[in-house]
């Protein structure tokens, strides 16, 4: 019997190519070269599943295209890359990697919470740029941290995960909101406790986002919830671009109507928007949260699990559109 046919769509560890070449025929973008949808379809119209990330846009226009496709196994945790009714519609199984990248994320969002208080990166240039001639007693201040108020908006598995760290390390006192409010026994495990977004926006120190995409998520933070937050404060967005309007960031960076910002994620990523890179008060990283390598090899081994799993055993591990089971 001949092997199904994937398609690895980014370049990812070579121990990963040949796992799946055990299981599959596989072509894969060893080169990493960035496809056009239409170079996407041209490749993904024979193949029978796909290990994508979140850069590849699987829409109702690439289904129609491919009509072998059975899975696409996202290696990462946010799947807004995915049109997952119209995966649902065409009997295309969507899979994420939850879990295995929490702790790393987590750690990654205090990082830059920390890196943005403490104005890391803005004194690291200073020094690098030879204006170092002397020491100040105000040089460089930033936002205390240490009991401090930690507002996290999006308490998932991530939100939950920084929680814990600035309660139980740093001593802050931790409030967020969700769609959904935590059970008690959960925040009492977090020492979070539950507020409304405008009283978070209002009363937070150091305000974290790890809330995931979607249109209802769209803007979370503008303009208009910008002015709410006290001049103060800081803002770190570790979830997704569009969560925050990032004009609108930048001009309140500009008019110093927050402190500062740590960003990870952007508007159209790879590009900036191009005022956050004049602003000296915003430390920039290029999506890299869930950037170790023991964290990256787990997300590439469960989406590999995920593709054996599926076509293979017809077992998925983390379907995202379980209906689809058993359909095609
Ligand atoms: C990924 C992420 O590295 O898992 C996610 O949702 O944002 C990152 O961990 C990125 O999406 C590339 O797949």
């Amino acid at each position: 019997m001949s092997k199904p046919r994937i398609l690895v769509a980014r370049s990812v560890f070579p121990e990963t190519i040949a796992r799946l070449q055990q299981h599959f025929e596989v072509e894969s973008n060893q080169d990493d070269r960035g496809w056009s949808k239409a170079e996407l379809i041209v490749r993904l119209k024979d193949k029978q599943g796909a290990f994508t990330t979140g850069s590849e846009r699987i829409d109702a226009e690439v289904l129609a295209a491919c009509p072998e496709l059975k899975i696409c196994a996202n290696m990462a945790v946010g799947y807004n890359n995915f049109d997952v009714d119209a995966m649902t519609a065409h009997g295309v199984l969507a899979t994420n990697a939850p879990d295995v990248l929490t702790e790393t994320t987590a750690d990654f969002g205090f990082a830059l919470l920390m890196a943005t208080a403490r104005r890391i990166t803005e004194s690291e240039h200073f020094l690098r740029a030879g204006k170092w001639e002397k020491w100040s007693y105000d040089m460089f201040a930033g936002a205390e941290v240490y009991g401090s108020t930690l507002g996290i908006i999006g308490m998932g598995r991530i939100g939950q995960g920084i929680a814990r760290r600035g309660a139980l390390g740093f001593g802050m006192k931790v409030i967020y909101h969700n769609r959904s409010r935590l059970d008690a026994a959960l925040e009492a495990e977090c020492k979070a406790r539950y507020v409304g977004k405008e009283e978070l926006l209002k009363t937070a120190d150091h305000i974290v986002l790890v809330v995931p995409y979607s249109p209802a998520s769209h803007h979370t933070i503008g303009a208009a919830e910008l002015a709410l937050m006290k001049p103060t404060a800081t803002l770190v967005n570790i979830a997704r671009g569009g969560i925050v309007d990032d004009a609108a960031l930048a001009a309140a960076l500009r008019d110093r109507r927050i402190a500062a910002a740590g960003l990870d994620v952007f508007e159209g990523e790879p590009k900036v928007h191009p005022d956050l890179l004049t602003v000296p008060n915003v430390v920039l990283t290029p999506h890299i949260a869930s950037a170790t390598i023991p964290t990256r090899r787990a997300m590439a081994d469960l989406a590999a699990d995920n593709l054996i799993g599926f076509l293979v055993h017809g077992k998925p591990l983390t379907p995202l559109n379980p209906a689809v089971l058993g359909g095609k």
